[in-house]
């Protein structure tokens, strides 16, 4: 995700951070890097005019330039502005009463919305909601099976009719067919089309007209960058959009249409697709997003994430043995609950820090894999006592795996510290940390200061309390964890 974005940023926050105070030259030299960075992001040209402007007149205040810490400072500036760019958002959707809500999702083909639909339906099942999926898309014979396949699997109801029945029509039976039968939320699937035109808009236009939906969603590519976020425009200004739904985040994205679309439609982003699953969708927080774009990771996803996945039995499991023994079974076990999450690329750029660790590991599936080989490849004697592996067990561990022995070090190195870490900084677990992070009444706040790299201790970044870091040496350590190294 946005990996050009962030190196761009790493780059200049590093450059900047070189200097003790920074000059106004400095500042417009930097302002100029942040403004190639957001070009080459796809980033409307207006929106890169206007945020560069706003950067600038911020940072040439005492702020910066008065700054004992100015590589900082500018980093905080951009961070805000990057937020108010995209922001503000509340990703919660509206409830009427009484019931139905009704939600509309439109959009041009293949953007996602049938996709969207079911993944929306799983979200407010999630809130104790019972929706209604409405296949209102009588253009394509196959949309209707497709809504009703993704129906079946989030166990939501699908609601179809003949397509010559028309959408209109479909729509106002749909809702009539959720009064009757207690469906809280009605989602109305509707058809896309190539491109924007008269016929689509006058088809969705009928619809609002017959049901009045409380919500109209835009479903948008993140892929299609610019083209994307004018057809938004154009959308808006036919149907008065309540946000917009930016899928396929997963992708390759630049960045641009995230950045873009709230100033150039004034309507806000309210969930991202980040992948084809279902459960794939993320409510947008743009606070958190620019902090990935920055390279510091993101924190509370991360939780909402290992929420879903570590089940208490695998948290007590692994809480007893962070007392006990941490054998390389338990390490083995651990990575593939971190798997589970999700594509490992998508979970640790969420980690403060890691972003730019990536770059060296640009498989980390493939370095997971062959992490789980090599252990599989060691005796149970050598698993649960890895210090009985010498040179010649070493060298069998790695024919048995197709590695070399170099590697079976590194794995036991990286075990031993994780061991390590249970055993004396970190009583608790990586997962237990996730877990108890969200269930400690102060946790917004100090993850908001893990992610900001202030102190990621709870990953194992160390503990600063207690330190005898000089404040210089600090202030080193702190820069280099914003720049992700
Ligand atoms: N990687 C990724 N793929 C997605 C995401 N959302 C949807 N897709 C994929 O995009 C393709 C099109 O999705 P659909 O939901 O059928 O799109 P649509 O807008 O309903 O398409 P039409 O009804 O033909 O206009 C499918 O292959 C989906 O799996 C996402 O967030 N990430
Ligand atoms: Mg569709």
């Amino acid at each position: 995700m946005f990996d050009s974005l962030t190196d761009h940023f790493a780059r200049l926050f590093r450059n900047l951070s070189g200097h003790g105070r920074i000059s106004e030259a400095n500042v417009r030299q930097a302002m100029e890097e942040i403004r190639v960075a957001l070009l080459e992001a796809d980033v409307h040209y207006n929106v890169v005019q206007d945020f560069t402007k706003k950067v600038l007149e911020k940072s040439i205040g005492t702020r910066v330039l008065a700054s004992l810490q100015p590589g900082e400072q500018m980093v905080q500036i951009v961070l805000e502005e990057l937020v108010n760019l995209m922001g503000p958002v509340d990703a919660r959707v509206y409830f009427v009463d009484p019931p139905p809500t009704i939600v509309m999702m439109c959009g041009l083909q293949g953007a996602g919305k049938t996709t969207t639909c079911g993944k929306l339906a799983l979200y407010l099942k999630g809130k104790g909601k019972n929706p209604l999926l409405v296949a209102a898309d009588t253009q394509r014979p196959a949309a209707i099976e497709q809504l009703r396949i993704l129906g079946e699997q989030v166990q939501v109801p699908v609601f179809h009719e003949a397509p010559e029945t028309g959408p209109v029509a479909i729509s106002r039976h749909a809702v009539d067919f959720a009064r009757q039968n207690g469906r809280d939320v009605v989602i109305l699937d509707t058809a896309g089309r190539l491109h924007l035109d008269t016929v689509l808009m006058d088809e969705l236009r009928h619809m609002q007209q017959a049901v009045h939906p409380q919500q109209i969603y835009l479903v948008v590519d993140a892929m299609v960058g610019q083209d994307a976020v004018n057809s938004a425009k154009v959308f808006n200004s036919q149907l008065e959009l309540d946000g917009i739904i930016l899928t396929k985040f997963d992708s390759d994205t630049r960045g641009g249409a995230a950045l873009s679309v709230k100033a150039i439609t004034g309507r806000p982003i309210k969930f991202l697709g980040v992948g084809e699953k279902l459960q794939m969708l993320e409510e947008f927080h743009p606070d958190r997003i620019a902090r990935r774009m920055l390279g510091m990771g993101d924190i509370l996803t991360l939780v909402e994430k290992a929420r879903g996945e570590i089940t208490a039995k695998e948290l007590e499991l692994e809480q007893g043995k962070a007392k006990s023994s941490f054998t390389m079974d338990d390490f083995l076990k651990q990575m593939g609950t971190i798997r589970k999450m999700g594509p490992l690329k998508q979970i640790l750029e969420l980690v403060p820090g890691v972003g730019g660790l990536l770059k060296q590991v640009p498989k980390p599936e493939e370095e997971f894999d062959r992490t789980a080989a090599i252990i599989q490849s060691m005796a149970h004697a050598e698993r649960q006592r890895p210090e009985l592996i010498d040179g010649s067990r070493r060298r069998r561990i790695a024919r048995g795996s197709g590695t070399e022995p170099a590697d079976v070090s590194q794995v036991i190195k990286s075990f031993t510290m994780a061991r390590d870490l249970m055993k004396k900084n970190n009583p608790m677990t990586l997962l237990s940390q996730l877990r108890s992070l969200r269930a400690s009444p102060g946790a917004e706040a100090e993850l908001a200061q893990i992610a900001a790299g202030k102190a990621p201790s709870s990953l194992g970044g160390g503990k600063s309390r207690g330190s005898r870091l000089t404040p210089e040496q600090k202030r080193r350590l702190r820069l280099k964890r914003l720049r992700g190294r």
